[in-house]
């Protein structure tokens, strides 16, 4: 039985395109700056964003990881949204290795952090107070139903950052999934950020990595504590092979993936046993209505046997996740499952 896999667009392995390119990489020991793939990846993914420079790192974790640490020092500040991954799901790096200050600020509906809410989290020169470096954001936002922030709002909260003195990361791990949705180039979301991390490991299919963008000074400083962390490559080429394909061949079609979103949404809607949240991107939350007895747990438990998984993200509610092996009969034979479960 072929797998319906909703649980993540992690979840998503290579592409024979990406097999081929592995299998054929050049490659180089990348500590050296010798590893032409790297290099290749590297200057495509800065092109892609808009910055001058690029690096290619382990993971979307260590993107983020790597950001902080080269634009705050220890006991400086960094203000994050509650819901956003890097404050709920990275284990606390940025305090925990780097001794940088989490101040949250609660993320709004559509993934957004209150200007105002920013402006009273900043901290004003006193003695009693660690300093505010950066503001970090998430695009496209997961916890927030996979919501982009757009264009507008970035110019916003760029103002708000230059008035302060402050620098912006985004956690840009489904930005071209932000791209696609609002029909723009990924470039006008990250014009005003000082650095951006995206990950070729979700919807753009490559295995492993992430690349961090920003300016050379920036990338210069970044490459040294990306190599304390242990994230220094060697002959990376191998890896950086499918992230070359991933952004000439997948970015463009994530559309697909957002549709398909949609059309699972559109027919949980009208399933009377469940209550579906609005979809913008490729993820979906959607929970239980109240007179079904089953848990979450339970479903997923059911759905498993139909050869389906989804992720039960608490006792009521699910996230599904659509992407490139997730195709229309998928789509038809979850919402099936489901209501023969239901
Ligand atoms: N997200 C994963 C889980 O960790 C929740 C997923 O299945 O969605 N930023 C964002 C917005 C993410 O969603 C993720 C992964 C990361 C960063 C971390 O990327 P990796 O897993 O490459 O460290």
């Amino acid at each position: 039985m072929n797998i319906v896999d909703l649980r993540s667009d992690t979840v998503t392995k290579p592409t024979p395109a990406m097999w081929a390119a592995m299998a054929n990489a050049e490659v180089g020991d990348d500590v050296y700056g010798e590893d032409p793939t790297v290099n290749k990846l590297e200057a495509m993914a800065a092109e892609r964003m808009g910055k001058e420079a690029a690096l290619f790192v382990v993971s979307g974790t260590m993107g983020n990881l790597t950001a902080l640490l080269t634009h705050c020092q220890r006991g400086d500040e960094a203000i994050v949204g509650d819901k956003s991954h890097t404050f709920l799901y990275e284990q606390g790096g940025m305090a925990a290795l780097g001794g940088i200050i989490p101040h949250t600020v609660p993320n709004q509906m559509e993934g957004t952090l209150c200007l105002s809410d920013v402006r009273d989290a900043i901290r004003g020169d006193d003695d009693h107070f660690p300093r505010t470096r950066l503001i970090c954001l998430e695009n496209t936002h997961n916890v927030c139903n996979g919501v982009p922030l757009t264009p507008w709002y970035m110019e916003r909260i760029s103002e708000v950052a230059r008035e302060h003195g402050l620098k912006i990361h985004v956690d840009g791990a489904r930005i071209f999934n932000a791209a696609a949705a609002l029909g723009v180039d990924v470039r006008e979301l990250v014009k005003h950020a000082d650095s951006v991390t995206f990950c070729l490991s979700k919807g753009l299919c490559a295995p492993v990595g992430s690349v961090l963008c920003g300016s050379a000074d920036f990338i210069k400083e970044a490459r040294r504590a990306r190599k304390v962390l242990g994230g220094g490559m060697r002959q990376a080429g191998v890896i950086a092979a499918a992230g070359v394909v991933a952004l000439e061949q997948m970015t463009e079609r994530l559309v697909e993936d957002h549709a398909r979103a949609k059309r699972l949404a559109e027919g949980l809607a009208e399933m009377p046993t469940v209550m579906v949240e609005p979809v913008f991107t490729n993820i979906l939350y959607f929970s239980l209505a109240p007179q079904v007895t089953l848990t979450a747990g339970e479903v997923a438990a059911r759905l498993r046997e139909y050869g389906i998984l989804i992720g039960p993200r608490s006792a009521r509610t699910f996230r599904a996740v659509t992407h490139y092996w997730i195709d229309d009969e998928g789509i038809e034979r979850t919402l099936k499952a489901l209501r023969e479960i239901l």
